[in-house]
């Protein structure tokens, strides 16, 4: 059986999913999307061979001819959505956040126990690249010992919009941080702290960037995270794991270099569809594979949940310059 996908949300994610799974995907076939900028979904549809449009995103969720959805519309539509998807027993891959506080993030966990099985896998890509693959194969071999410290880069040539305020630092992007450490030491976070070093002069006024975040494990380790939005130089992402017996880093970026005019230098991505393309890709094609199989395999409903949680904590820390306790409920 090949999986008929809808794509709700076209803006840069959900066009670049489109066109991964209309390319790329094996058993998988893109054959709606569905956007309020109905002008820009006809544009996209227009790209590819025997796509739909749907007007209203939950019209594409309830389609019968729709077997799962990719949802990369804006976060706070997240939950009418997400319930739509589990009340139609439609397998869903989100995009992060999951929602936009706790209490929906909840509501929706609740309403995955009553469906008939779980659904919802968040986007964490991540996991899916393979450096980041291998660092945790590597950690988890005890070949280096017990880890004991994580160093995060994280760093956009520039903000993705105006309104990209210093919450959404937190909220937008350290969510992957939080999201790797969760995996990487498979235990939860327990306290945050953000720290505001002085400013860029070319983040937009009272733009707090960069940041620096540092996150307490639940089995005594600390993460440390650089995100820095306005960097200027390019899409760069790192993280260095120091164990007991050594060290084991990803994203050092050391593909082709040349050599020419008595320089010598590789490049720096311009963003993230460039530097995780291939984690974009195997993530689909495992969330397609689970699909067809009826199972989730990759991020769960309840690390959304966790994620949501750190990151208003993270505001909370942002906005009172402290440390702030991360209370999760008790796991289902
Ligand atoms: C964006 O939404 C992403 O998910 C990118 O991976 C991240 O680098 C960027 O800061 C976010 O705005």
């Amino acid at each position: 059986m090949t999986l008929r996908v809808g794509v709700v949300g076209v803006g840069t994610m959900g066009a670049d999913h489109a066109g991964r799974l209309a390319r790329r995907i094996a058993n998988a076939d893109l054959v709606a999307v569905s956007d309020p900028d109905l002008p820009r979904a006809k544009e996209l549809a227009g790209q590819f061979n025997d796509v739909r449009v749907v007007e209203e995103p939950l019209d594409l969720v309830t389609d019968p001819g729709v077997d799962a959805v990719v949802l990369a519309s804006p976060g706070w539509v997240h939950e009418e959505q997400l319930l739509a998807c589990l009340a139609h027993a439609k397998p869903v891959l989100c995009e992060k956040p999951l929602t936009m506080d706790a209490e929906s993030s909840l509501r929706l966990l609740a309403a995955e126990r009553e469906a008939s099985r779980p659904l919802v896998q968040v986007g964490f890509m991540r996991r899916f690249d393979p450096e980041y693959a291998e660092l945790k194969q590597v950690l988890d071999s005890g070949s280096l010992g017990r880890t004991l410290l994580l160093h995060n880069v994280h760093r956009n040539k520039a903000a993705p919009n105006p309104d990209f305020r210093s919450e959404m630092i937190v909220r937008d992007s350290l969510v992957h941080e939080v999201d790797v450490a969760r995996w990487v030491f498979g235990e939860e976070i327990v306290e945050i702290t953000v720290h505001s070093p002085s400013p860029s002069s070319l983040a937009p006024d009272g733009v707090q960037d960069p940041q620096v975040t540092v996150f307490r494990m639940a089995g005594g380790a600390v993460v440390t995270n650089e995100v820095f939005v306005n960097s200027q130089l390019g899409y760069e992402v790192r993280c260095e794991a120091v164990a007991e017996r050594g060290t084991a880093t990803a994203g050092l970026g050391s593909g082709v270099v040349t050599r020419t005019r008595g320089r010598w230098g590789g490049s720096v991505p311009d963003d993230y569809r460039v530097r995780f393309a291939r984690a974009y890709d195997l993530e689909v094609q495992a969330w397609v594979d689970a699909c067809r199989r009826g199972e989730v395999t990759g991020p769960t409903a309840w690390d959304g949940y966790a994620s949501t949680v750190v990151c208003s904590a993270g505001m909370a820390s942002l906005r009172e310059g402290r440390p702030v306790a991360v209370e999760l409920a008790a796991r289902p």
